[in-house]
């Protein structure tokens, strides 16, 4: 059977979507994914234009698969709209925002698929292709004549290594470019590739969308963490390199990495090191870092690790529920900074909370001042995602009324758009996010550690929370910076060869 998946991620860099094709293409069907990438511009949606060439690749499909996260959830709409007044086929809805949020995409799509697809998306096709009925198709939610049929999700995958890989057969693949929808080609990866080793999270802090999938499904399993096996995940790797002889490192994404047992970290840097001989990024966890399993990543030939702070200790705790001290990021940034000279490190923090107090802001600042340099910082504001429990509580209180002050349309680096969203603590908030970037002994992006400090003095910051005129001038500015950067800076390094950029990465390593 025919089927056209569609993307609406910004980037063409889906795991979620290229597994659901490597299933169904696996039982048998004709699969097809047209990522309809808007990289260019975060905040557009698809023109008539776009959406006519669109339509032509769905019209001899016999079902259409569209996911959606919940920054991208307008231009899904805009797109199941479009296609359902053209025409018969059925269409299904899912990815990240239809297992958070199946209310709000029902309203739009007759066919939501709530969780983990794999299963489900391969019943639904078969269904359809020997005209079955899929009304008890276990995730599905159905619209059938004003009645909303919600079927339970059935069990987590237990053995991750059975699913297949995710697809990369690019020549089944199509991209829009410039406002043309086009052949997908080995440029577009950007030299990386997002690498998925694991699923879920042991934790479930209250701002993150895994706070909920812990929810759905914690009748269905005592836990949601699971892991490929190592031998997996170099095969995986080793079969997209030998396929892509431009590509320039895998970007590890599990949000824990480090989080794997030391044995399993062993295996797999020993095997990386041997087969797959090429740079590599992750993510770590400053509760699970420990010196020897740094050192083996760095040996296999980890280059960048990115470690979860977010916030103060208070912060975490009590507003987070992230079981998190300030201790333990201490402790991994001292193991971290032994290894300067061979890993890049950048903290990420979140801000621009409706529940931060001055003094947590304070506190994390001055944690941050703490961490041995050098390393990179990365502030990101808070966002709330639908059906977090962070989002529920702050509609609950009536912090949040609408779409608007969830902030799900900002991305998380928009400082000025953020801080004039929410307006609270912006004097301090503002500080933070000028923090962001390199930060050496002396400077903290674009502050020094003196002028932090000056700022800090407690008259001053308690005169700018009163009166936000400065802030509000400086928001100006640096709300211009940041427009030129992103319409022209940024725009420009995107256009440079993908040749030049790992020339320019080879460089940079030393690799
Ligand atoms: C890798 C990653 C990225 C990468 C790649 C993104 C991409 N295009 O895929 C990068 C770094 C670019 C990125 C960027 C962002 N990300 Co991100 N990212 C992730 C991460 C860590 C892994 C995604 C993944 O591959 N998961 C594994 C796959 C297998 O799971 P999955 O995608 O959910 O797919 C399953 C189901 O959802 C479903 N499914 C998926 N697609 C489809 C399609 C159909 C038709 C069907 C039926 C089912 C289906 O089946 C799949 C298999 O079971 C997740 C967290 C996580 N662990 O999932 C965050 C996550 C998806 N990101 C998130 C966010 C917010 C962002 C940003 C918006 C952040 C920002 N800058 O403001 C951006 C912008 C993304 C965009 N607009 O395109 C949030 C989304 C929350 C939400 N409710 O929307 C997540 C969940 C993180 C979090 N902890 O909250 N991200
Ligand atoms: S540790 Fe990261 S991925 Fe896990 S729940 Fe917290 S924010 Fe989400």
């Amino acid at each position: 059977m025919k089927i056209t998946l569609i993307s609406t991620s910004t980037y063409p860099s889906d795991q979620g979507i290229r597994t659901i094709s490597s299933m169904l293409k696996k039982a048998g069907h004709n699969v097809r994914i047209v990522f309809m990438s808007l990289s260019e511009n975060y905040f557009r949606n698809y023109n008539l234009r776009e959406l006519n060439q669109l339509l032509k690749f769905c019209r001899d499909s016999q079902l259409i698969g569209i996911n959606a996260f919940a920054s991208t959830s307008k231009r899904a709409s805009r797109i199941i709209s479009f296609l359902k007044k053209r025409l018969n086929q059925p269409i299904v809805y899912g990815g990240v925002h239809a297992t958070i949020s199946p209310e709000d995409c029902i309203k739009v799509c007759d066919l939501v698929c709530v969780g983990e697809a794999e299963d489900a998306i391969v019943e639904l096709a078969n269904a359809i292709e020997n005209k079955k009925s899929i009304e008890k198709i276990k995730n599905l939610w159905i619209k059938k004549e004003n009645k909303i049929i919600k079927n339970p999700v059935r069990n987590l995958i237990d053995n991750l290594d059975e699913i297949p890989m995710p697809d990369y057969e690019i020549n089944t693949h199509y991209l829009l470019d410039n406002k043309k929808i086009r052949k997908f080609s080995e440029s577009d990866l950007d030299g990386a590739i997002f690498f998925l080793t694991g699923r879920g999270c042991p934790y479930g802090c209250d701002y993150c969308s895994n706070s909920l999938l812990n929810e759905l499904y914690k009748e269905k399993r005592k836990k949601i963490l699971r892991w490929h096996s190592p031998e997996y995940i170099i095969r995986g790797i080793l079969e997209l390199k030998k396929k892509f002889p431009t590509l320039n490192y895998f970007d590890i994404r599990d949000d824990t990495f480090s989080w794997r047992n030391k044995e399993d970290i062993k295996k797999f840097c020993e095997l990386y090191k041997k087969q797959i001989k090429m740079r590599f990024k992750c993510l770590g966890d400053p509760k699970t870092i420990d010196d020897e399993k740094i050192s083996l990543l760095i040996d296999a030939g980890c280059t960048d690790i990115i470690i979860g702070i977010q916030g103060s200790e208070k912060t975490n705790s009590e507003i987070y529920h992230r079981n998190q001290k300030d201790e333990d990021v201490l402790r991994a940034s001292r193991i971290l900074n032994k290894y300067k000279d061979k890993l890049a490190v950048m903290y990420d923090v979140i801000t621009c909370n409706p529940y931060e107090t001055p003094e947590n802001i304070i506190s994390l600042i001055r944690l941050l001042q703490k961490i041995p340099k050098p390393y990179y910082l990365s502030v990101n504001n808070l966002v709330l995602f639908p059906g977090s429990k962070l989002d529920q509580r702050a509609r609950k209180e009536g912090l949040v009324k609408t779409e608007k002050d969830a902030a799900y349309h900002l991305n998380y680096w928009d400082r000025k758009a953020h801080i004039l969203l929410k307006r609270k603590n912006m004097y301090l908030v503002l500080i933070l996010n000028l923090m962001r970037g390199s930060v050496t002994k002396t400077r903290f992006g674009f502050l020094s550690n003196s002028l932090i400090n000056y700022l800090l003095k407690p008259e001053r910051v308690k005169r700018n929370l009163r009166n936000n005129l400065r802030t509000l001038i400086v928001l100006e500015i640096v709300g211009f910076y940041d427009l030129i950067r992103e319409k022209i800076a940024k725009p420009f390094y995107r256009s440079l060869p993908v040749n030049f950029k790992v020339w320019y990465d080879k460089v940079r390593y030393r690799i």
